[in-house]
């Protein structure tokens, strides 16, 4: 069976119309797309379903919801243990619409590694009624930075072809808020807290996306909920390319973060706003690409924000505020921009 796109059904007059540009199997160049946010809700049923025990203003179904808009086909996602699979699959409920595996904090890559060779076993033996059937990861940051790291480097050093999206809350979220080697330097957790000895966490995050770069697999970006489209189209290049792809989208937890259930996507918006989470992709060919916003700002430099309009709306970073911390926020803004500097130097497409 081919894999299906959505049929183009005319936008009604006066709503916004985007492009997507979908990546077919089989096809030499590029199917365009038209479509919207109602037609996508309208045509498409999200890997998700409402109903799920995820707090009110969590991005982590977010997340779900608009990479499966992506999805090609028959798909298959793998979970590893987190927020995202406890408050989803709470027994005897589910809240997937696709078949759904929970595996072990550690070794969701590796559990991927072995559907997909399932997968390739079948279609060898002309067993699989599909063309294709994809693998979709979906871990947190613990399962990511840390714990899963050495099962992700070793899939993506053998090639599996799947796509592991990461959605990084930023700390153990589901186990009360501990830090992670995704947690942002002078951030409070309850294991890096802020005092009189502690300014919160001491180390700076993790390059995670960086790191899969340098593993030298087809498909690596960064993305946000809040830049929509910019994300739904890495998933669908994410889950086209053969080999593993990797898609590190930052996903805001109000209870960690300590911010109103109200601004989860405007908290996206400012982190890349303010360069703190660029946005990116990376291929062997093409090397780093801006994209969306970021390549916006890379153009005219007068839209990146101060480091304080990410820090100021969440009270994890509230002890950054306070006059006898001033150096601390320096130090922080001097970080993203060093980062952001080298980005720009290694970005195709950032005017030089
Ligand atoms: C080997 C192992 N160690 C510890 C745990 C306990 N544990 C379950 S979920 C979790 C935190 C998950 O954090 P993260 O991957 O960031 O996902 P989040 O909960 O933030 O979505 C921990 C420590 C576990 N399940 N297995
Ligand atoms: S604790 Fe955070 S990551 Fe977990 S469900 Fe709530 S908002 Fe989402």
């Amino acid at each position: 069976m081919p894999a299906q796109t959505l049929p183009q059904i005319p936008i009604k007059k006066g709503e916004p119309a985007y492009k997507l540009w979908i990546f077919e199997p089989g096809w030499k160049g590029e199917l365009p797309l038209i479509l919207n946010l109602r037609q996508m809700a309208e045509q498409k049923r999200p890997a998700i379903l409402p109903g799920h025990r995820l707090c009110a203003g969590c991005a982590a179904p977010i997340i779900v919801k608009l990479a499966s808009f992506a999805f090609r086909g028959p798909t298959i996602v793998v979970n590893a243990t987190g927020c995202l699979e406890v408050a989803t699959t709470i027994f005897p409920y589910t809240s997937w619409a696709v078949p759904w595996i929970h595996n072990a904090f550690e070794n969701s890559a590796a559990t991927a590694s072995g559907v997909e060779s399932a997968i390739k076993a079948f279609k060898k033996t002309g067993r699989l009624q599909w063309d294709h059937v994809d693998v979709v990861v979906f871990a947190g940051d613990g399962g990511t930075f840390d714990i899963g790291l050495q099962s992700l480097s070793g899939a993506a050093e053998r090639g599996h072809d799947f796509l592991y999206i990461l959605y990084d809350n930023e700390a153990y979220m589901n186990t009360g808020i501990q830090r992670s080697g995704g947690t942002p330097k002078y951030a409070w957790t309850t294991t890096s807290p802020v005092g009189t000895v502690l300014p919160g966490k001491t180390q700076n995050k993790k390059p995670i996306a960086d790191i899969m770069v340098a593993h030298r697999i087809p498909y690596v970006a960064t993305a946000t909920p809040a830049h929509w489209l910019d994300f739904i189209k890495k998933v669908r290049k994410g889950i086209e390319v053969n080999g593993p792809a990797f898609i590190h989208a930052l996903s805001s937890c109000d209870r960690g973060w300590r911010h109103d259930t109200s601004l989860t996507i405007e908290i996206s918006r400012r982190a890349v706003d303010t360069c703190y989470f660029p946005l990116w992709e990376w291929t062997p060919k093409t090397g780093y690409l801006l994209t969306d916003r970021s390549l916006a700002i890379a153009r005219n430099p007068k839209l990146k924000q101060p480091i304080e309009k990410f820090l100021e709306i969440q009270g994890r970073f509230r002890h950054l505020l306070k006059p006898e911390n001033r150096h601390l926020l320096r130090e922080l803004q001097e970080y993203v921009d060093s980062v952001w500097e080298d980005l720009l130097n290694r970005a195709a497409n950032a005017p030089r």
